[in-house]
């Protein structure tokens, strides 16, 4: 840290004050415009990961941001940077993550000539982010970067993009650093809570369902010793299936994409749902038929830290604006007494989930994913993170892995592509002791397949998986719903995914049958390489149990 603060430039506040916040990792492509931050990085223990397209340096980011709970951060520069940067920042506002990125931008005494790669960003990122803003005044970097770290963490979490012109950075600047951010929990208040008391004393067959961010593993803790206490049965929202023991007798599956429809037909059935974190989104929310919209007909418990997020799609029974650490702690000191017929219900709603996951469903192809899916959970240690992007394969990890532990899935409710190498690196930064692999489709891949030679560059031993069913088979699957017969633009003519590993300096292995899978698994872990697994499947093997032609001559017949 500079002792005489006259000395440093703003780049270099702006690095120092991201120390203060305990920034360990940050995720760049460099660019001319933020020089001064490069240069002032260089002097710090915070360890720079350079990507290969800014795309994956955000989504990288966000995956930090995910994990942790603070913001991830990342650099990018102006408006090309920028512009590709635009995936991962629409994650973290869908995914409710925190996020900080910090843009270039062009000198002062140019702007608003569209001077090279200049770019508005408060218009461009306006509706995505949760605060945007350019700072001008060189002496006001601390300041903006500490509300950098509120505005990203607030509330419901999002992201937010500082934009830094370039002789901005250089300025010397007279100004101290802000202590560190400390995050704002929000707590229930007792008469919210008495409510929930009297509602819950009141419910024969309640569900909650965990969601959204801001939680802790103590937080996690301490709904599993709620729930063991009194006997209600718990379920997770889309892709937050972590924040509950699969194998927990209470455990009642993952409202997501192809759900358990036994699960579905019981949140519907329930006479009171507590939605703990998340919003109910779309998926969740099957299309928005579990809850009428805007008076659901169940009794419905809206707990958000976001208190703009209450009241926005549901009109909820009872509104509990609070964290979910603080409402879970509250929870438990809550008078709920134990509920015989709360347990039986629950034990059926976890014996409608372990039938529905134990065993694969046949496949056409002599690669069944849902085997794997199974070796996998049998054989991986229970901290393995898994990260995936988006496209009909993540069904299979849905379905039948078991995320065991906090935060060992990292995938984005927003279903962006190319999200799962990215996601991979990032978390092999965080852990480079655990095993961290990535599932892809072979669409999904090559659009972060680049960012492989970031896993090789700084010896990441990741484990990609790429489905390799040479279609874009999501929306194949839907063009046979809806244009049977009439295939358009869905078709892939894909290189040999292992060769391209053994390209860029990994290993690289090719799996045409399931038995293969387990050699070819142990293989890439005895490498210590990043490798790639290549699997070939069936297209014909669209979804778990269901197959692409089915789906086709079911829409024939229709016509
Ligand atoms: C960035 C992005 N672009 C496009 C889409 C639309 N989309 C959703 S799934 C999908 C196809 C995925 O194909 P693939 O990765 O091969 O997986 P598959 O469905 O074949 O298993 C597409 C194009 C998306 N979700 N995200
Ligand atoms: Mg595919």
């Amino acid at each position: 840290m500079h002792k005489d603060a006259s000395q440093r430039t703003a780049a270099r506040a702006l690095v120092e004050q991201l120390v203060v916040n305990g920034v360990q990792h940050v995720f760049c492509v460099p660019g001319e415009s933020f020089l001064p931050v490069l240069d002032a990085l260089r002097d710090t223990q915070i360890t720079i990961t350079v990507c290969r397209h800014e795309g994956g340096a955000s989504m990288m980011a966000e995956a930090v941001g995910k994990v942790t709970g603070r913001p991830g951060i990342c650099f990018v520069t102006r408006g090309p940077g920028a512009a590709n940067a635009c995936a991962g920042i629409h994650i973290a506002q869908q995914d409710s993550t925190p996020l900080i990125m910090f843009v270039g931008q062009v000198e002062t005494s140019v702007r608003e000539r569209e001077a090279f790669q200049e770019l508005d960003y408060r218009a461009v990122f306006g509706s995505m982010t949760k605060w945007t803003v350019e700072v001008d005044d060189p002496d006001r970097i601390t300041e903006f970067v500490s509300r950098a770290f509120y505005a990203a963490s607030n509330g419901r979490p999002g992201p937010v993009v500082v934009a830094l012109p370039k002789d901005v950075l250089s300025e010397h600047v007279m100004i101290e650093n802000a202590p560190p951010y400390e995050p704002v929990e929000t707590s229930p208040g007792k008469e919210e809570m008495a409510a929930l008391g009297e509602l819950l004393s009141d419910s024969k067959n309640p569900l909650f369902v965990l969601g959204g961010s801001r939680w802790t593993e103590a937080a996690r803790v301490q709904i599993h010793e709620f729930a063991d206490r009194t006997g209600l049965p718990i379920a997770t929202s889309y892709r937050r299936s972590t924040l509950f023991d699969p194998q927990h007798p209470l455990y009642a599956g993952d409202l997501g994409l192809g759900p358990n429809p036994k699960l579905v037909a019981r949140a519907k059935a329930a006479d009171l749902l507590v939605l703990i974190g998340g919003r109910m989104g779309e998926i969740p929310s099957q299309g928005y038929s579990v809850l009428a919209i805007p008076s659901p007909r169940t009794r419905l418990v809206h707990v958000h830290p976001g208190a703009e997020e209450i009241g926005r799609v549901y009109r909820p029974h009872l509104a509990i604006h609070a964290s979910p650490n603080r409402f879970v702690a509250a929870l438990n000191r809550l008078h709920v007494a134990p509920n015989p017929a709360w347990r039986a219900g629950a034990a059926v709603a976890h014996a409608d989930y372990v039938a529905w996951t134990s065993a694969a469903t046949p496949q056409p192809g002599d690669v069944n994913l849902g085997e794997i899916m199974i070796w996998l959970r049998d054989h991986v240690p229970a901290d393995t993170i898994l990260c995936n992007g988006a496209g009909n394969y993540a069904s299979w990890i849905h379905r039948f892995y078991r995320f065991r532990q906090f935060m060992t899935h990292v995938a984005p409710t927003s279903a962006s592509m190319g999200y799962g190498m990215p996601a991979a690196i990032a978390m092999q930064r965080l852990h480079p002791e655990r095993l961290v692999l990535s599932i892809n489709g072979d669409g999904d891949f090559l659009m972060s397949g680049q960012e492989f030679a970031v896993a090789v560059q700084n010896r990441l031993p990741i484990i990609v998986i790429v489905c390799d069913n040479g279609i874009y088979g999501t929306i194949r699957m839907h063009q046979e719903r809806e244009f049977p017969g009439r295939v358009c633009a869905t078709e892939l003519h894909n290189p040999d995914f292992d060769a391209y590993a053994r390209a860029f300096g990994g290993f690289g292995a090719m799996v045409k049958k399931t038995s293969d899978f387990p050699a070819a698994f142990r293989a890439a872990r005895a490498s210590g390489l990043p490798s790639i697994i290549h699997l070939k499947i069936d297209p014909d093997a669209i979804l778990p149990g269901v197959t692409l032609s089915t789906i086709r001559e079911r829409a024939l017949q229709k016509t």
